[in-house]
């Protein structure tokens, strides 16, 4: 299978967590690719028109994308399914919580987007983008509990925070959210998330 990826893409690394957790790392190559909201990649549309990563080629050529899709196959394919349960009562709660993370992490992406835009950005989406990014904080710090099983969903909010800390380290979201910040403090040392470190290359 082939990844198309970048290491700074959180969308990316909860797909290559994902990877590391089922043992898949040798089995997977990483293909490098440069993507941006504002510009198109040839190489990605073929496999995925919306030009996003990460993208799954599987070994039949086929594409699966977006991230929580990779998750879910992966996860079926070669996990125990716990990642992803199939039973209602966790379920539902899991594809929640992970609508939360990959929410966090694309409210990251919009904040950047604006604050490229130097002068001609927008202050009402910026003032917007950072109060709802406060009160998922707040919303995941009450309810810190719910991060536990490890499951797709605690790994989606895992990496929307670390990326929190590579895009926007003078948020320091972990002030005054003491089980937040111990929560990801053992996420963060497992050994998926080491192994994918967010990395300033495209
Ligand atoms: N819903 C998608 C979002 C993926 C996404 O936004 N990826 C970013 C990189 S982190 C991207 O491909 N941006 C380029 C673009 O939107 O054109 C997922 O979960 O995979």
């Amino acid at each position: 299978m082939r990844l198309l990826w970048s290491s700074r893409s959180p969308f990316a690394r909860k797909a290559l967590v994902v990877i590391h957790e089922l043992g898949l790392a040798e089995r997977v190559t990483l293909d490098r690719v440069l993507v941006a909201a504002n510009t198109t990649n040839a190489e990605v549309m073929q496999v995925n028109p919306l030009s996003q990563i990460p993208t799954l080629i599987l070994d039949d050529g086929s594409a699966l994308f977006d991230s929580p899709v990779i998750v879910e196959y992966l996860d079926s394919q070669f996990g125990s399914g716990a990642l992803v349960p199939a039973e209602p009562s966790r379920r539902w709660p899991v594809l929640r919580l992970q609508a939360l993370g990959d929410g966090l992490m694309a409210l990251n992406l919009q904040r950047m987007g604006e604050r490229n835009r130097g002068e001609l950005a927008s202050q009402p989406h910026a003032d917007a983008f950072l109060a709802k990014t406060r009160r998922t904080l707040d919303a995941l710090e009450a309810q810190v509990a719910d991060l536990e099983p490890f499951s797709a969903g605690s790994i989606a909010v895992a990496v929307a925070l670390a990326h929190l800390d590579f895009r926007f380290a003078d948020d320091a979201w972990r002030q005054g959210r003491p089980a937040l910040t111990a929560w990801h403090a053992t996420m963060a040392i497992r050994p998926s998330m080491t192994a994918s470190e967010p990395v300033e290359i495209y």
